[in-house]
């Protein structure tokens, strides 16, 4: 026992003797800046790093199909220790990011020539996008024969849905690191990509395919970049003088309007594209992870203690329902579709096995679905009589359920991968098709009929997350979460 507290002692001794500030500087700033705020390789802060596992490992390692070399041989276990906890600890200073800033950080592609006509013969509307966290790519997919067309790399940590022009053609996709990356499918390549800011929670596009909207945490704003990735505004987000998170940004079609989910403020706000116009709407209290009614008159979000799901009319600002969701509802993954000549919609909970069934004309519930354990996203196709949902929390992460849209009861379990995560799925252009991830860093697409929930094909991928189908996603699909 005494060695052992002596041998503790020592390590924490070798620790205090590190001197990660000098080896960052040395070792990691040409790459990640001297500030931490990224530079050629990500921003080394907590908020973006915040989620990230095996950070040690990393720094020991490197990272495969990326720039990050491996430390092991220059640096000891205690300092690259030292180092990990070093870039896990916020900056002394909140950082700034500026209209100049972002005009600075544009990148466009001096070899991008875009195509008249798509560069391959598959359907451009059947192409899937798979982003693979892994090594910070995404695949093209041709939604029909499942060949890889292109592959292509991204900022670093992508997350959220890319959000596709009105005609397909154009995808933008965004970085926890705040990069807006934009991709000419047609022409299989790289349009440009810039800063929007130094943490991003998501990106929405309006709906002429004109403006984007990304929301962000650092600094707290709602950056506006028309179609070109030229900055049009960078909006400071605010409430009685103090400064508020955007917790995410959505299209409102019908509405012609970009309405954002504020983390620290009472209030949800609505902006005008074009001309940023603001108009703010008090509620009694901060709501999270909205989803619309299919007209977007009203919204229901999440309250701060992930018990109840509000409901709020958005042209007269008042709270409509307040229905009881205990263990943190994931509305933003809720999808809908008719049961018995009613719309419903179903959302996962984060906190516990259930998806909530709710009748989207009096909000009220219909059923809770017991699952093998937390889910994360749902699909659904109109073609298809069932809805996909991943258990991606707990013991049962390798497992699939597949519902039955009618009776709401579970009709199957896919579990190929004994023990890896098996999670989000999203269905090809005309429904026939469903796609899974094998959520592992040697993980894969696996791709099922969705009549006869067979497998039919395994593409390799690196940690493949979300997957997006351009037609499911430009018609808003009543089985894609949007
Ligand atoms: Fe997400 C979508 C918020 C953690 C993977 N996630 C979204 C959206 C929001 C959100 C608001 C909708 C954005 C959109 O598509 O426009 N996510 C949050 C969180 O608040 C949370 C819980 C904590 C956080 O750190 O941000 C969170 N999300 C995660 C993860 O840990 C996941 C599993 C892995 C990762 O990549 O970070 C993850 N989120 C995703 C994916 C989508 C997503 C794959 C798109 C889903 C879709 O099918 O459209």
């Amino acid at each position: 026992m005494i060695r052992r507290i002596v041998s503790i002692s020592l390590l924490l001794a070798s620790v205090a003797h590190a001197d990660p500030a000098a080896d960052y500087a040395e070792h990691c700033a040409a790459c990640h800046g001297e500030d931490r705020l990224g530079g050629t390789g990500p921003a080394l802060i907590p908020e973006t790093l915040g989620r990230l596992k095996g950070i040690e490992t990393i720094i020991a390692e490197g990272r495969v199909s990326t720039q990050m070399i491996g430390y092991a041989e220059q640096l000891s276990p205690d300092a690259i220790a030292a180092l990990a906890a070093y870039i896990q600890t916020p900056l002394e200073q909140r950082p700034d990011w500026t209209a100049g800033d972002m005009v600075a950080s544009r990148e466009m592609n001096p070899d991008y020539r875009p195509a008249d006509a798509p560069v391959f013969k598959a359907d451009p509307m059947n192409i899937t996008l798979v982003v693979e966290t892994g090594d910070h790519h995404v695949s093209v997919l041709d939604g029909d024969s499942f060949e890889v067309l292109d592959r292509f790399a991204t900022p670093f940590a992508v997350h959220g849905g890319p959000k596709f022009d009105p005609q397909g053609r154009f995808v933008y996709i965004m970085s926890r690191d705040g990069w807006v990356q934009k991709y000419d499918i047609w022409s299989l390549a790289e349009v440009g990509r810039i800063r929007a800011a130094l943490n991003s929670r998501n990106i929405a596009i309006s709906p002429d395919g004109e403006w984007l909207a990304v929301a962000n945490y650092l600094p707290e704003s709602l950056t506006i970049l028309d179609d070109d990735l030229n900055p049009a505004d960078l909006i400071a987000v605010e409430a009685e003088g103090t400064p508020s998170r955007v917790s995410a940004v959505y299209q409102a079609p019908q509405r012609g309007s970009f309405v954002l989910a504020l983390k620290d403020a009472a209030e949800i706000w609505e902006v005008t594209p074009s001309d940023h116009a603001i108009r703010r709407i008090p509620i009694s209290e901060p709501l999270d992870d909205f989803f619309f009614s299919p007209d977007y008159k009203q919204v229901i979000g999440a309250n701060r203690t992930g018990d109840s799901g509000v409901v709020v009319d958005l042209d007269d600002g008042h709270e409509v329902a307040r229905l009881p969701l205990p263990g943190m509802p994931h509305l933003g993954s809720g999808i809908t579709w008719e049961l018995e000549g009613r719309r419903v919609m179903a959302t996962p909970h984060l906190g516990e096995g259930v998806l909530s069934v709710i009748d989207m004309a009096d909000w009220s519930l219909v059923k809770q679905i017991q699952t093998s354990g937390p889910g994360f996203f749902l699909r659904g196709h109109a073609t298809s009589p069932y809805i996909w949902a991943d258990v991606f929390f707990g013991p049962h992460r390798d497992e699939m359920h597949v519902i039955d849209k009618q009776t709401l009861e579970i009709v199957r379990t896919l579990a190929p991968f004994p023990g890896q995560t098996f999670a989000h799925s999203e269905f090809t252009r005309d429904g026939s098709h469903v796609l899974v991830s094998l959520w592992e860093d040697e993980g894969a697409v696996v791709v099922y009929d969705a009549k006869t929930l067979e497998e039919v094909r395994r593409l390799p991928m690196r940690k493949p997350s979300g997957k997006y189908n351009v037609w499911n996603k430009i018609t808003f699909e009543d089985g894609t979460s949007h």
